[in-house]
């Protein structure tokens, strides 16, 4: 049996994936709100094909508890922030994880850790705990690092199909791993060690951080004179050696806005072009503020309150707000005291979380005069007519109405 701790974006696809391919599954999490809607038969997010899957699992006989379970494998996949100040991995909810796994687990049990941590996380913090706590590792206590690669928005395909990376101390217990995620994925799952698996995740996701700030930057060097970076990067593209990235109102989520900071925190002075690119990619939102100002300006408008945001997640047709680049603009609007002044609206967001929400589009649109889209969902896009008659600003390059203005 397999007990899958944490069952958020990450945890809960995967422990509902393992549960339909045969695998014995009681998936875990400390908060009771979240497991009892579970066990209503309700998912927690809504992502594309994971009701589906849900229902499978369930038929299969997953089972979801606040309680850790006896069992021989364990995988861990909460959280893993990282502390502004410092810019290192804040570890205490692996640590509290593997802590309780501890309490309970029978000798020889795997503990695997799905989170991803920065290089070297598992030797800092989790094996002194284990040690700490009297057992050996590699005799009481197995170790296995094999971090997550899916996107949200194509979960489910991309749990299926994606390649894999376990990284163990022992080959053994690595292709003992291996065998358990073969159950449902049909990619190639590469054996290694743990320090390698910890930095290889790591440094996927800078990549996509760094290429996007290269188009970002562009951007910006277009903008201050007068070229179409996106006619710029469309032609581009044509070379066959290149693929430059969109540019777009910023990064967010909580993975590529977050672990490039992991490598800056633990490489001062050496991550260089990663700490050059965290910068332009948080720069994005006020780019976008000022954008702003200067097409109210060209307009003649001065009333900010007839101004709406279209989209509060951090991407098309996920409900997933965290780190989103509205959110930082509208943050960054509050130190300015006309955060609550926009309207805002998203289809994915159905409950208040921010001031002078909207939750139906025509509402939305009769109440502004400029629309900045900062996200590309499906419904927008669908509907683009709406807009005709609005100052826009178009931060995704969705929008072919006449005089829109981009970033
Ligand atoms: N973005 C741009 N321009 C682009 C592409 C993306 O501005 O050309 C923005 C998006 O709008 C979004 C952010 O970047 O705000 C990140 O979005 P994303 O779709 O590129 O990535 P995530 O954060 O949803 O998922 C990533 C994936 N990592 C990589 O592509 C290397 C996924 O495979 C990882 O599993 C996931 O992070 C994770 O959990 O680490």
């Amino acid at each position: 049996m397999v007990n899958v701790i944490g069952l958020g974006y990450i945890g809960l696809p995967t422990a509902l994936m393992m549960a339909s391919h045969g695998v014995k599954v009681v998936g875990t999490d400390y908060n009771e709100e979240l497991v009892a809607t579970l066990n209503a038969g309700k998912t927690t997010f809504k992502e594309d094909r994971l009701d589906e899957l849900f229902q499978k699992a369930v038929q299969s006989g997953i089972t979801f508890s606040t309680e850790y379970q006896v069992t021989d494998t364990y995988i861990v996949s909460v959280p893993t922030p990282y502390d502004e100040e410092s810019k290192k991995i804040d570890a205490k909810y692996i640590e509290s994880a593997v802590q309780s796994i501890l309490k309970i687990c029978p000798k020889g049990a795997v503990i695997v850790i799905e989170s991803t941590v920065s290089p070297g996380t598992l030797d800092k913090y989790v094996r002194p705990l284990i040690k700490e706590n009297g057992f050996i590792i590699g005799e009481d206590i197995h170790l296995v690092h094999a971090p997550e690669r899916i996107i949200p928005g194509n979960m489910v395909y991309e749990l299926l199909n994606n390649n894999r990376t376990i990284g163990a101390d022992n080959k053994e217990i690595g292709e003992k791993i291996k065998e358990l995620y073969s159950s449902f994925c049909k990619g190639d799952i590469v054996v290694t060690d743990i320090r390698t698996a910890e930095m290889t995740k790591v440094v996927e996701n800078t990549f996509r951080d760094i290429n996007i700030a290269y188009a970002n930057e562009l951007a910006k060097i277009c903008r201050s004179d007068n070229m179409d970076v996106y006619e710029i990067i469309r032609i581009a593209n044509k070379h066959p050696r290149v693929n430059i990235l969109q540019p777009g109102p910023g990064v967010g989520g909580h993975c590529i806005s977050v672990d490039p900071w992991f490598l800056v925190g633990d490489y001062p002075g050496l991550a260089n072009i990663i700490l050059a690119a965290r910068k332009i990619n948080d720069s994005m939102p006020e780019f976008v503020l000022e954008r702003i100002h200067d097409i109210m300006k060209e307009n003649g408008m001065t009333d900010i309150s007839r101004v709406g945001f279209y989209g509060l997640t951090y991407k098309e047709d996920v409900d997933d707000m965290r780190e989103s680049p509205t959110l930082q603009m509208l943050d960054s609007m509050e130190k300015h005291l006309c955060g609550n002044l926009v309207k805002i609206y998203d289809p994915f967001i159905t409950k208040d979380v921010v001031p002078n929400q909207m939750h139906d589009l025509d509402e939305f649109l009769n109440a502004v005069d400029m629309v900045v889209l900062l996200v590309g969902h499906s419904e927008i896009r669908n509907n683009m007519d709406k807009l005709k008659g609005k100052v826009i600003l178009d931060t995704r390059n969705i929008c072919n109405i006449e005089g829109v203005y981009r970033i």
